[in-house]
């Protein structure tokens, strides 16, 4: 049977149980205490505690329950090999009668407080997996199989699962819609739910999200490898400020608008060599080494076997490199890729990358469990459900490239853009970093965006985005539905989103 065939089933069964042996009610405290003896396959419920608002949640967290709520803890063995833990957090009061799992970041490891507490704090039961493994590493997957799929896409759907029901349970009432939402790891665990288990979600927000897990790691890798031991083909603060300056030289006024922000980063043809040191200069200025790496971050790299490309970062990203190119965060993931799930060598270095042979071997490795490449959306789409995916141009962690590809995929897969449109919308924020930050509008609510598409039937055809200097607005654009990007009309203070317009570019 198709996984997404069991969820339905399941999904549907866990609509219809409810019901409590007694007559109390959400908001008593023993409604939410009795959820203890509640039964769930290979589930046990460690934990069914009232938290006053304001509450600590536990010992040894700084989380507080930001309204009373009923805390459920439980532990998911889906495999013998599985121990994945989640919490559900319930409001005891003002239930919005929704449901929302929210999504973890890099190799997750822990229970995501804020974004529970975010979603509670809206009148959401929200809950939050760790994934199957403690701490924000790889060295969990080596010898252990069933915790690499659980971390890839089995704890988000077996915690869905787990809590409509204990949802159900509580309230005696179904959540009447369930919201997925995350950024990062958490946008790849968006795309798997929407592509494995299209019954889980009526609506998905997908942030900037790390579908290609493995081409990914090979591109922070690569990068890593080729300024391994050479300081003198590292990009300094001086050099990423000069590429920074030369990308906007090249290609912001390209989009109508001269802003400092490249809205259409595919059309720019910039080149880093307009940054190589002439003469005497000295400012800023790029050697021919440090030229070479700048354009080994931009290049795109080439699965051999199966001809997808896997894209580098975008001009106009340049602020949020490091000195060792891509993040921090995107080179210790790719190493730990490499290390601990494609070789199960943890002694393996950078030294030993080879492009060709290990970007095709950490994706066959991986055979889909991590990377949520499948553009077959036509069974979410078929059952009605909406998807905002998002992500940062400038984002230097994650490659922006890696969502417009995966659009453009799904609507070569389904049929055209008119096909996909009705259900499937992606808003690339131009000048913005990975899932927040930078020169461009960064702050956006796409969960309200997602709420009036689902339950009034309302389409994004625009999200208005802010940007913030020291907590006040000081520009606001309109995202756009991808391709389309926001033109200035002309007149009216160009740092106001009303005076643009969404255009196909
Ligand atoms: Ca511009």
């Amino acid at each position: 049977m198709r996984a997404w065939l069991y969820a339905l089933v399941v999904a549907t069964t866990a609509a219809s149980i409810g019901g409590r042996a007694d007559a109390s009610a959400p908001g008593d405290s023993s409604a939410c205490e009795n959820l203890k003896s509640l039964s769930l396959p290979h589930a046990a419920i460690t934990a069914a505690q009232p938290v006053d608002a304001g509450g600590s949640i536990a010992a040894d967290r700084s989380a507080r329950a930001p309204r009373a709520l009923c805390r459920v803890t439980a532990t998911l063995t889906p495999s013998t090999d599985s121990d994945i833990k989640i919490e559900l957090w319930m409001p005891a009061g003002g239930w919005n009668q929704k449901f929302q799992a929210v999504g973890n970041g890099a190799f997750n490891g822990s229970i995501a407080y804020p974004a529970l507490t975010g979603a509670v704090t809206r009148g959401y039961a929200a809950a939050s997996t760790d994934t199957g493994h403690v701490g924000n590493n790889a060295t969990f997957a080596v010898g252990h199989p069933e915790k690499v799929v659980d971390f890839g896409w089995r704890a988000v759907h077996e915690m869905t699962v787990a809590s409509k029901r204990i949802v159900a349970a509580y309230y005696e009432a179904a959540p009447r819609h369930s919201y997925f939402t995350g950024c990062s790891a958490g946008g790849r665990q968006a795309m798997t739910e929407a592509q494995r288990f299209p019954a889980d979600f009526d609506g998905i927000v997908a942030g900037a999200p790390g579908l290609d897990w493995t081409g990914r790691a090979v591109q922070a890798t690569r990068v890593a490898q080729a300024l391994e031991g050479r300081e003198g083909a590292r990009l300094l603060e001086p050099q990423r400020r000069r590429l920074h300056q030369s990308a906007l030289a090249a290609c912001d006024a390209a989009d109508g608008l001269k802003d400092g922000l490249i809205a259409n980063p595919q059309r720019c043809t910039f080149d880093p060599g307009v940054t190589a040191c002439k003469g005497s200069e000295t400012d800023g200025c790029l050697t021919a080494a440090q030229v070479e790496t700048a354009r080994l971050i931009y290049s795109t790299a080439k699965n051999r076997k199966t001809g997808r490309e896997v894209a580098g970062l975008m001009p106009g990203s340049e602020l949020g490199w490091t000195d060792l190119g891509w993040t921090a965060s995107a080179r210790a993931t790719g190493l730990d890729q490499f290390r601990f799930i494609v070789l199960g060598d943890a002694a393996w270095t950078v030294q030993k990358f080879d492009l060709d042979a290990d970007l095709t071997r950490a994706e066959d490795v991986d055979g889909g469990t991590i990377n949520a490449l499948d553009p077959n959306l036509k069974p979410f789409v078929d059952r009605g459900g909406k998807l905002i995916h998002y992500h940062g141009w400038s984002d230097p962690q994650i490659s922006p490239g890696n969502s417009t590809q995966y659009y453009t995929r799904v609507v070569d897969a389904l049929g055209g853009a008119a096909k996909v449109d009705g259900a499937y919308r992606l808003f690339m924020a131009p000048g913005m970093g990975h899932c927040g930050g930078g020169e461009g509008p960064n702050a956006f609510d796409m969960l309200t965006a997602l709420e009036q598409w689902v339950e009034r039937g309302q389409p994004p055809d625009r999200i208005v985005g802010s940007h913030y200097t020291n907590g006040v607005v000081d520009r606001s654009r309109p995202l756009c539905p991808y391709p389309q990007i926001a033109a200035y009309s002309g007149t009216g203070n160009a740092e106001e989103a009303a005076n643009f317009v969404c255009r196909q570019p």
